[in-house]
């Protein structure tokens, strides 16, 4: 008997080791909240489950969609899990979803979610990203970024494990427009560095980049039929230095590096004022007798200088602009400028702008103007930004046009943030992070309302920053809560919540190398 006893005790004990062995592969999944999880911009709506879906080598992305845009949205998540997980997640294509452990990306029927929203929904076997469109599936994979623990964001291989909270997200823009705008004019800014900005501005779903591409001291696009724009306009900036400008190839390479990231690049061309570059490439573009001989201006004044504006040979000129313009703009605007043109007289002014805004409208455009353009007739589609007057901006109300929201004194990140930071103006003021943060577009200013708002927009001008660093310490941290705005509703907004989940971010923004303004009035937190 004996005999018998331990092999038969050895083969229960094997036995044992291959059924234990065969199903418990994988850690159980530790609890987490998703509803304690920091996002910017906030949700519409976020319910937690109490559990998690883990992140590992074996996971896959697979996409249900006939759709090439969605496909890339697949590798661009890929990617972007890539450097941190050194796990080389494959996407492919599928029709139902996948086993359990997936990533599971679908365009769906959801009315709920309209063209830029999307779903998440998170178990411990699934994550699925459902959406209408592939922005939303793209606005879905930035919200997954902020659901990772922040080292995600590294660009070197960290330690995982990586595990997400489960529940429901249920997402959409408050505001169809969510804009950032760089000064490219009075610094010049490189391919690569306009490239950086835009990976940034799409962490936070902003979808529009309005680049400010000329003004007294520089003109940065190149315009085949007019080179010396660029040769002799080009070719230096504020404080003197070398300048710079976009063949029309790298603008194209920006402009579809944008598209990726579902941001529509909206090109300005300032005018009639802040066109000394333009001036003293083509002197005959110029008549005011207190400039006759226009020069290559590197300073940072305003309103000095003006297209001749009863010229015909200039507006010959601001149509081959516009005609090569247009054909490198594949979103709906054009932007004119308009603003401070202290120099035209307002008799000049107004048919001036009548007359560009037709140029725009028939070439399938549509105009955007900063808000002085309201003294002009405008065309049923034109959109005023709003920037400092209000009035003007209600003038546009009236002539039914709808109005871009960046008021100077909360959006402009040319602002310093007190009067101890480095760079920045405050001509409009101080703009500390609650004072951007802390409005509300709707009630902002008398007569404009909720109807009348296309989106907001946050511009930086660039006359005291000269490179990507300096930038990104006026962005952030106040871009997020911009960005908040224009997507999130009021509802969910609330700066004593905000400032706790911006404070989250600290170890995120580290993670991708901003070097941002560690403002006091933030709780920051690793
Ligand atoms: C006003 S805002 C300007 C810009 C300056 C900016 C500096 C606007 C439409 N015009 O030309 O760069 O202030 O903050």
């Amino acid at each position: 008997m004996m005999k018998f006893l331990v092999p038969i005790k050895m083969f229960i004990a094997g036995l044992m080791v291959i059924l234990l062995g065969s199903c418990t592969p994988k850690e159980p999944a530790p609890k987490m909240d998703l509803s304690a999880v920091s996002l910017i911009p906030q949700p519409v709506s976020v319910a937690a489950t109490g559990s998690s879906f883990a992140l590992t080598a074996e996971t896959g992305i697979y996409v249900n969609a006939e759709d090439e845009k969605a496909t890339r949205v697949g590798l661009m998540l890929a990617d972007q899990l890539r450097p941190a997980t050194d796990f080389r997640l494959l996407v492919q294509p599928t029709k139902q979803a996948p086993e359990p452990g997936n990533i599971y990306l679908t365009l769906v029927e959801n009315s709920e979610l309209g063209d830029e929203g999307y779903k998440l929904e998170i178990t411990e076997d699934l994550l699925t990203l459902s959406a209408n469109q592939p922005a939303g599936l793209f606005y879905g994979i930035q919200t997954i970024r902020q659901l990772l623990p922040a080292n995600i964001e590294a660009s070197t291989q960290q330690e995982g494990p990586w595990y997400i909270a489960s529940g429901t997200i249920t997402d959409h823009p408050e505001y169809e427009y969510r804009g950032s705008m760089l000064d490219v004019a009075r610094h010049f800014f490189s391919v690569d560095e306009v490239k950086r900005h835009i990976d940034l501005i799409a962490a936070y779903k902003i979808n529009y980049l309005h680049l400010h591409l000329t003004d007294d001291q520089g003109w940065r696009i190149e315009i085949k039929s007019w080179p010396k724009l660029t040769e002799v306009g080009g070719s230096t900036e504020v404080g003197g230095g070398e300048g710079g400008f976009y063949t029309q190839e790298q603008y194209t390479d920006l402009v579809n590096y944008a598209a990726e990231r579902f941001i529509t690049v909206v090109p300005e061309i300032d005018m009639p004022g802040h066109t000394n570059a333009a001036l003293v490439s083509y002197p005959e573009l110029n008549c005011n007798p207190k400039m006759p001989k226009p020069e290559l201006y590197t300073g940072t004044e305003v309103g000095f200088s003006t297209f001749c504006t009863d010229k015909k040979q200039v507006y010959e000129f601001i149509n081959d602009v516009l005609v090569e313009l247009v054909e490198l703009t594949p979103g709906p605007y054009i932007h004119i400028g308009g603003d401070e043109s202290h120099v035209t007289a307002m008799k000049d002014y107004i048919p001036f702008i009548e007359q560009v805004q037709e140029f725009v409208v028939s070439k399938g455009k549509q105009v955007i103007g900063w808000d002085e353009i309201t003294h002009a007739q405008l065309a049923p589609n034109t959109v005023a930004q709003f920037w400092d007057n209000a009035k003007n901006a209600q003038n546009g109300v009236k002539q039914g046009a709808k109005i871009l929201m960046s008021p100077a004194k909360k959006t402009y990140l040319d602002m310093q943030y007190d009067s101890t930071t480095q760079w920045g103006l405050h001509w409009a003021a101080y703009i500390e992070v609650e004072d951007s943060y802390n409005w509300e577009p709707t009630t902002y200013a008398e007569g404009i309302s909720r109807e009348d708002i296309l989106g907001v927009e946050a511009p930086l001008w660039s006359e005291t920053v000269t490179n990507i660093d300096e930038v990104e310490y006026m962005v952030f941290p106040r871009l997020p809560g911009i960005a908040e705005i224009a997507w999130s509703s009021a509802e969910v907004r609330d700066w004593e919540t905000y400032k706790v989940r911006l404070g989250a971010m600290k170890s995120r923004f580290e993670a991708m190398g901003i070097n941002y303004y560690a403002s006091k009035q933030v709780p920051w937190t690793e």
